[in-house]
């Protein structure tokens, strides 16, 4: 079977990679990066990742970047573990739309909470039109449970639920009781626990 490695740094986005590797339960490697020390600008990790981006993920000769796209190619990759919505179902396409809205919307209305813009734009230039609106969108979406997708557990949980996790966690996202069940529902997960054990041991080396 073809080798997969993640290119990883502790504290980062990555984490969002490591969970998902760890929900697939496949054999994976670490290449660990030192972001503080730049190692992510050498030539070397350039070629992988020419945004000099964490996470970047190896898998034989395939290279893919951008989190929620590893989230994405793992649960197709590696369909036994049940993590993705196939082609031909017909909830695939909500399953998508909650992969492309943590980074699509959730992640530029934090971030743009977070540094303001000297001029407020548009509501209509703007992806996520506006913060609260794609917080009340999250909200209902994972108001019912367990899961974004009902019953089924899915790499969108991982991306959307590593957004909530993050953003609550820096107090970027307000507290909402239905951010917090979910959150705590996701940390309940085997998976995520070794994730974070895991990194825990990487920082304290
Ligand atoms: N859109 C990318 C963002 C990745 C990203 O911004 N990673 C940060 C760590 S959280 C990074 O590598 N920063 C190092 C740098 O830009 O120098 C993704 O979701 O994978």
């Amino acid at each position: 079977m073809a080798k997969l490695t993640l290119y990883h740094a502790v504290q980062s986005r990555s984490a969002i990679a490591r969970w998902m590797l760890e929900e697939v339960g496949e054999p994976y490697d670490i290449h660990l990066l030192n972001l503080s020390k730049g190692d992510n600008r050498t030539a070397a990790y350039l070629a992988v990742n020419p945004m000099g981006k964490v996470p970047a993920l190896q898998h034989g000769d395939a290279v893919v970047t951008e989190s929620a796209a590893i989230c994405t190619y793992l649960a197709d990759a590696f369909p036994k573990a049940g993590l993705s919505i196939p082609i031909g179902d017909p909830r695939r396409g909500v399953y998508l739309k909650w992969l492309f809205f943590s980074p699509g919307c959730m992640e530029p209305a934090v971030t743009d909470r977070a540094f303001p813009r000297k001029e407020e734009p548009r509501r209509a230039t703007l992806g996520y039109g506006d913060f609260d609106t794609t917080m009340n969108v999250a909200a209902q979406a994972v108001a019912k449970g367990p899961y974004l997708m009902g019953e089924q557990f899915t790499a969108a949980d991982v991306v959307v639920g590593s957004m909530l996790r993050w953003g609550t966690m820096f107090n970027l996202i307000p507290p909402r009781p239905e951010f917090a069940a979910y959150t705590e529902r996701l940390s309940q997960r085997p998976a995520l626990q070794r994730a974070e054990a895991k990194d825990k041991e990487l920082a304290a080396a």
